[in-house]
């Protein structure tokens, strides 16, 4: 939020918080064994638009058992992927060039899924690779793997939110991959099949505590002697193109430029293999993981209900202007 809202506004944002902190959002994710019914989780979740750990759910599918990179070097080892790789392990993230803070994309390149593993093994301290194509890939590019997923052990979920995900991914990299903090126009189902991941989520009743702000965009491209750079992103008169991104790492915030962040509140949760996280639309999330982490995650299109117009009437009042989605770079739209 810019230092200049009047300060009734700032209390007003503060009683939100703490209101739906003490009402509603609680001291932690809440956590379950078992799936719960549609029934269930549309009240108690969904519509309440609170997190939700389902510890334990997927053990029995055929990917949690199968899926590692030893299986995927015995099945897949000549498949072509498409793989995001960075300098830094932030694709999609702030960087620094010539003097000041970009978001950048990943250089996306594509590999054998062997060439993909041995580099993983190799860890290259300058190449840090990451499948983050968030085009549906699971279904697109990995259609051998689909049939280890038991989708019917989801209908809890096909059934509350009523439609068919509109991406289906696939997620696989090294623990050096980060993905920066963002909030998404998804609901997210996030089943995590081997290793884990750590999240890190901020609700989005705390949409005033998350400094974002504008930042010139661009591409990691590498040079002929491998070295990374990065290549700012021109629109059709030459000007850099922006993006509205968050600002601050939750893993070292710097609060003396953002002293608001210290209010926001920042849940932790380690997601499993095995375990299913859902993730409401338009909470932030930043999020880590464990070496040769494998996930899959199921995004269904929010409902743009009086919830959304509230959520955007907020971001007007910190004076944002929307972005810090992925959608707004990938699909072009929000
Ligand atoms: O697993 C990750 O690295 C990021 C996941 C994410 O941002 C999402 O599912 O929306």
């Amino acid at each position: 939020m810019n230092n200049q809202q009047p300060s009734l506004l700032s209390q007003a944002f503060d009683v939100l918080s703490s209101e739906a902190k003490d009402l509603f959002l609680g001291p932690s994710i809440p956590e379950t064994f078992g799936v719960p019914t549609a029934l269930e989780f549309v009240r108690d979740n969904v519509a309440k638009n609170v997190p939700l750990v389902i510890r334990e759910a997927t053990n029995d599918w055929p990917a949690v058992e199968k899926w590692n990179s030893k299986y995927f070097r015995d099945t897949l080892a000549d498949k072509e992927v498409t793989v995001a790789i960075t300098p830094n392990g932030y694709a999609d993230g702030l960087a620094r060039h010539d003097g000041q803070d970009y978001f950048v994309l990943p250089l996306e390149t594509q590999m054998t899924m062997g060439e993909f593993l041995d580099s993983l093994d190799r860890k290259d301290p300058e190449n840090i690779l990451y499948i983050q194509r968030q085009n549906s890939n699971l279904t697109e590019d990995f259609q051998e793997l689909w049939q280890d997923v038991l989708t019917e052990r989801l209908s809890f979920a096909a059934e509350a939110f009523n439609k068919e995900p509109d991406a289906i991914n696939f997620w696989m990299g090294d623990d050096r991959a980060v993905t920066s903090m963002h909030k998404d126009p998804y609901e997210n189902i996030y089943c995590v099949i081997s290793g884990y991941k750590d999240f890190v989520l901020i609700p989005p009743v705390d949409v005033h505590n998350v400094p974002r702000k504008r930042y010139p965009m661009g591409i990691y491209m590498q040079e002929d002697d491998g070295k990374m750079v990065i290549e700012p992103i021109l629109d059709e008169i030459g000007h850099p193109r922006l993006i509205e991104w968050v600002s601050v790492d939750p893993l070292a915030p710097d609060l003396d430029r953002f002293p608001q962040y210290s209010r926001a509140t920042a849940y932790e949760i380690r997601v499993n293999a095995g375990d299913i996280l859902y993730l409401p639309a338009l909470w932030y999330h930043h999020v880590r993981q464990s070496h040769k982490c494998v996930a899959i995650n199921f995004w269904y299109d929010m409902e743009y209900d009086a919830r959304y117009c509230f959520y955007k009437m907020m971001e007007k009042l910190c004076g944002y202007g929307g972005g810090a989605t992925r959608r707004t770079f990938k699909f072009e739209e929000v």
